[in-house]
C-alpha cells in the first residue's frame, strides 16, 4: 500500500497535536479491579517481582553494580579502566538507584495527584552531581569503601566529573539550590529548562591578561545524570501567520516547526526516596527536515533549516543581566516555554478535571522575565485550542503564574522589538496587544486621563521600533510578584513597579529572601566543619542539615577555647586545600598564614571588583612606602579573585586584565610579597566555589548600594565561617541583622543617597584629587603604566574619573577604612574566631529549605507528598 499526503495539510496545526496519550510516558496508573486493587498488567507477577530491583545499598550489590557497568556500559576491563572510566561506572550505578526512586516518585505523585509547582528557569547551574547524589542517598561511605577495594579513591573520581554549567551566576545557582530543597522536602516541584549543548564558556587567560573564551563541551563524555525521553516530545511553531476568527480565537499556521525532546535529570532529595524531576528540552528538526521546503522541491533548504532547528538549544547566552534583541534568544525563550506548557497541560488533562480548575493543580514560577512568553502561550492554548472564552482564560492565567524579579538595574529589564515578535510569534503578538488593550482600559478607569501613567505601564513601549516590556507583561499576568531580599523587594515596589503597586495594591508585591542549600554549601564543600558541628551540637548531622536554625546551638561554644582551636584548625586545613589548588593550577606557593580575602562572582561594574583592585593597589603602594620595620607590623594578606565577564563586556574584561597584571607585579615584588599577594583564578565555577568558599577569612560583597538584588555567595561564605566586608545592599543587610552588625564590616553610601550623588557627578563634578587623594594616586599609577600597558586601561579609568556611575570615588575612602578595621580585627585572632563561629551559627534563615517553604506556602499553595505513604508501589 502506498501512503499519500495532502500537501495542503502540511504546516497546518493538527487538532490532536499536543495532548495525546502515550502509554510509555509517566502519568499513567495501573488498571484496578472491581475492588480497587491494582491488577498485575502483564506476564507472571512473581517472575516480574523477583526481577524488579530496589535501591542497591549493601556493599556487594554496589560493587556488582559498578563492575557490571565497567563490563557492559563501558565495555572495559580491570586492566584498561582509568579514573574517568571508574567515575563513569560509579556514576551509572548511582544513576540506576536514582532512576528506581525517580520512577517510584512519579508513580506516587500521579496517584496522589496533588497541586504541583513548576519552576521555569532558563538557567540551572547544577555543578557536579555524584557527591550530592551519594550524600542524599546516604551511600557515601559505602561507595568510598567499595571504590577503594576496586583500586580507586572516591575523591579522585569525584574530580573527574565535569560541572553541568547551564547558567551564568546567582540566578541559575539559586534555581539549582531550590530544586535540592524542593526534593528534600518532598514537594511536588519540577524544574523546566533547556539542555544546552554548550554551557557557560570556559574562561582562559592570555599572556597579556585578557580573558579568552572557549566552548564548554560538557556533553563530550556521556552524561550519566540525564535520561533521554525521546518519546516525550512536542512540536513547536515559529513564524507563519495568524488568522483571527470569531470570538477572540485565531489559527496560527505555516512557518517552521521544530521538535522539543525531553531529557530528564533526576533530583534526589536529602535522605528521602523522593526524587523530583528537572526536565530539559532539546531542539531537533522535525522528521529530519522541514516539510514545507521539501514539498516545494527545495531539498537543500529543507536540510539547512534542520540545522537551524538544532541551533535553538545549542548554546547558553553567556551574558549575565542582559541579552535582548537577539532572535535566537527569543526563539529559545518561546521554544522552552511552549514545550513546558504543553507538557504541563498534558499532565493536567490526564487528571480529567474541568479546565477552570487548572490553577488548583498548577502553579508556575517565572524565574525572572525570561519565561514571560508562557503567559501569552497559556492564553493561546486556552483560547485557540481549548475553546475557553477570553475572560475566563485570563482569569485562569493570572491565577497560575508567579513572577520573581531578580534585578532592578534598568539595563537588565528585558524588552523585545515588536517587529521581531510579530515575525517570529505572530499569534502571541496579537495576544499581547489584546491583553494590553484590556489592561490599559482598567488603568484609565482607575486613573482617568493620566497619560504618563498609561505610557509607563503599557506593555508596549513607544519608539522606533516599539518594544514589548516583559517585566510589565510578567507583572500583569501573575498573581504575585516578589523580589529576592527585603531591600530589593522594597525597591521593586518603589521604583520599577511603583505604578503597578498603585493599581493593584501592595499585597501583590512581596518578598522571598534567597537561600542556599546547606547540603552542598556546608556538608559537601566543608566536611571538616560539618563533622565538627555534628560532634559539638550532639545531634545527628541530618537534623541540623534539615533545620539550619539548629546551628544556633554553636553559640554556646563561641567562648570555649578548645572549640575555638578546632574551628580554627578546620579553617586552616581549608586554606591549605585552596593553596594546594593554586599551586597545582597556577604554580604559585601561597602563604596560608596570611588572611585570605576573597571576591568571586560575575565580573560586573555594579559589583565593583574595580573597587577591590584599586584598593589592592592602594595597599601595595602603602606597603612600598613603608620601611622594612613598619611592614613587619602589617597583617599579611592574600587576595583571591575569580569570575567571568560577558564576552562582549569591554570594561569588565579590562578590569580582569588589570587584576591579572597587578597580580603579576605585586607577586614578584621582593619588598612586599611577604605581606601582599594576589591571584586571579581562571574559569570560576560551582566546583571552584566549593574549594574557595570554605577557605575564606573575609569575603567582599561591595556592590553600589541598591544594585545587588540579593547575592547568595555572601550567605555561603558566612555559613562556612567567613566574615563579610560589604555595602549596605541586598542580603548583606539581612545577614547583618541575623549575625549582628558588629560581626560584619559595612561601609559606603546608602541606597537613598545614590541618585543624588549621580546627579552631582553629572552636573557638579568634583575632581577625584579633591574627593579622594589616595584614589587619585592609584589611578595615576595605573595610567602611568606601573602595572604595564600604559594607556590600555584608560577607558576603565575614565569611567571612574568621569560620571563615576558606580560611585567608586564616593565610597573609596570608607572602603579603605573598612579594610583597616578588618586588619585590626584579624590581629586579635581569638576574637576573630568568635566572630566566625557566631556568624555561621546565625545562618539558619538563609537555608533554601526556608525559602522554598515560603514559596510553597505563600505562593504556590502546595504541600509535601510523603513517599513513605506508598505501600510497596
Ligand atoms: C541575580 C542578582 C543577584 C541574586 C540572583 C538570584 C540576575 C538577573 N539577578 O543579586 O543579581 O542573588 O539574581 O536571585 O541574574
Amino acid at each position: 500500500m502506498t501512503s499519500t499526503i495532502d500537501p495542503a495539510s502540511i504546516g497546518k496545526p493538527k487538532p490532536d497535536r499536543i495532548r495525546r496519550h502515550v502509554r510509555t510516558l509517566t502519568g499513567f496508573l495501573p488498571e484496578t479491579d472491581a475492588t480497587g486493587k491494582a491488577k498485575w498488567p502483564r506476564g507472571d507477577e512473581k517472575t516480574w517481582k523477583e526481577a524488579l530491583r530496589g535501591v542497591a545499598t549493601d556493599e556487594p550489590a554496589i560493587t556488582k553494580a559498578i563492575v557490571n557497568h565497567v563490563q557492559t556500559s563501558l565495555a572495559r576491563q580491570p586492566h584498561n579502566l582509568d579514573e574517568l572510566g571508574a567515575y563513569q561506572a560509579a556514576a551509572l550505578s548511582v544513576r540506576d538507584n536514582l532512576i528506581v526512586n525517580w520512577n517510584e516518585t512519579q508513580l506516587h505523585m500521579t496517584r496522589k495527584a496533588p497541586k504541583r509547582a513548576y519552576y521555569l528557569s532558563l538557567e540551572f547551574l547544577m555543578g557536579r552531581t555524584l557527591d550530592n547524589a551519594l550524600l542524599n542517598l546516604g551511600l557515601k561511605n559505602k561507595y568510598s569503601d567499595t571504590i577503594n577495594k576496586l583500586g580507586f579513591n572516591l575523591e579522585d573520581l569525584l574530580d573527574q566529573e565535569r560541572d553541568a554549567a547551564l547558567g551564568n551566576g546567582g540566578l541559575g545557582r539559586l534555581a539549582a539550590c531550590y530544586l535540592d530543597s524542593s526534593a528534600s522536602q518532598e514537594l511536588p516541584v519540577w524544574g523546566y529548562g533547556l539542555r544546552y549543548q554548550y554551557g557557560i564558556f570556559q574562561q582562559l587567560i592570555a599572556p597579556d591578561g585578557q580573558q579568552l573564551e572557549a566552548p564548554d563541551p560538557w556533553l563530550q563524555n556521556q552524561n550519566p545524570w540525564e535520561l533521554p525521553r525521546l518519546d516525550v516530545n512536542y512540536e513547536i511553531r515559529f513564524y507563519g501567520h495568524s488568522e483571527r476568527l470569531e470570538g477572540g480565537k485565531a489559527v496560527w499556521s505555516g512557518g517552521q516547526e521544530v521538535l522539543a525532546v525531553a531529557y530528564d535529570v533526576m533530583i534526589p532529595g536529602y535522605e528521602t526516596r523522593n526524587t523530583n524531576n528537572l526536565r530539559l528540552w532539546e531542539s531537533k528538526p522535525k522528521r529530519g527536515f522541514d516539510l514545507n521546503s521539501f514539498n516545494a522541491g527545495d531539498y537543500e533548504r529543507a536540510v539547512e533549516s534542520s540545522n537551524s532547528a538544532a541551533a535553538i538549544t545549542s548554546v547558553l547566552y553567556p551574558n549575565d543581566h542582559t541579552t535582548f534583541g537577539k532572535e535566537l534568544r527569543l526563539k529559545q525563550q518561546y521554544f522552552w516555554t511552549a514545550a513546558s506548557l504543553a507538557d504541563i497541560m498534558r499532565r493536567f488533562k490526564n487528571l480529567d478535571k474541568p479546565i477552570t480548575e487548572f490553577p488548583d493543580y498548577v502553579a508556575i514560577q517565572l524565574n525572572d522575565t525570561h519565561p514571560t512568553l508562557a503567559i501569552p502561550e497559556l492564553m493561546r492554548i486556552l483560547v485557540d485550542e481549548e475553546d475557553v472564552p477570553w475572560d475566563l482564560a485570563w482569569n485562569i492565567t493570572t491565577n497560575t503564574f508567579f513572577f520573581t524579579n531578580h534585578t532592578v538595574l534598568p539595563e537588565a529589564l528585558e524588552k523585545w522589538p515588536v517587529p521581531l515578535m510579530e515575525q517570529l510569534l505572530p499569534r502571541h503578538m496579537q495576544i499581547v496587544y489584546d491583553i494590553n488593550f484590556a489592561f490599559l482600559q482598567a488603568v484609565d478607569k482607575k486613573f482617568p486621563g493620566d497619560l504618563d501613567k498609561l505610557n509607563r505601564m503599557s506593555i508596549i513601549e513607544e519608539g522606533f521600533p516599539k518594544q514589548v516590556r516583559m517585566a510589565n507583561l510578567a507583572c500583569i499576568g501573575s498573581r504575585k510578584v516578589n523580589g529576592v531580599a527585603e531591600l530589593h523587594s522594597e525597591l521593586v515596589r518603589t521604583t520599577i513597579m511603583k505604578d503597578f503597586v498603585e493599581l493593584y495594591g501592595v499585597s501583590k508585591f512581596a518578598n522571598v529572601t534567597n537561600g542556599i542549600t546547606p547540603r552542598r554549601w556546608l556538608d559537601q564543600c566543608n566536611p571538616g566543619l560539618s563533622q565538627l558541628i555534628t560532634e559539638s551540637l550532639k545531634i545527628p548531622r541530618n537534623t541540623w542539615l534539615k533545620d539550619l536554625y539548629k546551628l544556633e546551638g554553636l553559640l554556646e561554644y563561641a567562648e570555649d577555647p578548645a572549640f575555638q582551636r578546632k574551628w580554627a584548625a578546620v579553617k586552616q586545613s581549608n586554606k591549605q586545600r585552596l593553596a594546594h589548588y593554586v599551586e597545582t593550577t597556577l604554580g604559585h606557593k601561597v602563604n596560608t598564614n596570611a588572611m585570605f580575602d576573597v571576591q568571586v562572582k560575575r565580573l560586573h561594574e555594579y559589583k565593583r571588583q574595580s573597587l577591590n583592585i584599586l584598593g589592592v593597589i592602594h595597599r601595595y603602594l602603602t606597603l612600598k612606602a613603608m620601611s622594612a620595620e613598619e611592614r613587619k607590623k602589617v597583617n599579611p594578606k592574600v587576595v583571591f579573585f575569580a569570575g567571568k565577564a560577558a564576552p562582549g563586556y569591554y570594561i569588565a574584561k579590562l578590569i580582569i586584565r588589570l587584576i591579572v597584571n597587578v597580580a603579576r607585579v605585586i607577586n614578584e615584588d621582593p619588598d612586599t610579597k611577604e605581606y601582599l599577594t594576589m591571584f586571579f583564578l581562571p574559569d570560576y565555577s560551582v566546583s571552584l566555589a566549593e574549594v574557595l568558599i570554605p577557605a575564606s577569612d573575609i569575603s567582599q560583597h561591595i556592590s553600589t548600594a541598591g544594585t545587588e538584588a540579593s547575592g547568595t555567595s555572601n550567605m555561603k561564605f558566612c555559613l562556612n565561617g567567613g566574615l563579610l566586608v560589604g555595602t549596605v545592599d541586598g542580603a548583606n543587610i539581612e545577614i547583618a541583622e541575623e549575625v549582628g552588625e558588629n560581626n560584619v564590616f559595612f561601609f559606603g553610601h546608602l541606597t537613598p543617597a545614590v541618585e543624588g550623588l549621580r546627579y552631582q557627578h553629572s552636573y557638579h563634578p568634583v575632581p577625584v584629587e579633591q574627593k579622594s587623594p589616595a584614589l587619585a594616586t592609584v589611578l595615576k599609577e595605573v595610567s602611568a603604566g606601573r602595572f604595564g600597558d600604559p594607556g590600555v586601561y584608560e577607558p576603565f579609568l575614565n569611567t571612574v574619573r568621569q560620571h563615576d556611575y558606580y560611585l567608586l570615588t564616593d565610597d573609596f575612602e570608607s572602603y579603605i577604612r573598612a579594610l583597616s578595621m578588618v586588619d585590626e580585627a584579624y590581629q586579635d585572632r581569638t576574637e576573630w574566631i568568635k566572630k566566625s563561629i557566631r556568624t555561621a551559627a546565625k545562618m539558619g534563615k538563609f537555608s533554601s529549605d526556608r525559602a522554598i517553604q515560603d514559596y510553597a506556602q505563600e505562593y504556590w499553595n502546595i504541600e509535601s507528598v510523603k513517599l513513605g505513604d506508598v505501600n510497596g508501589a
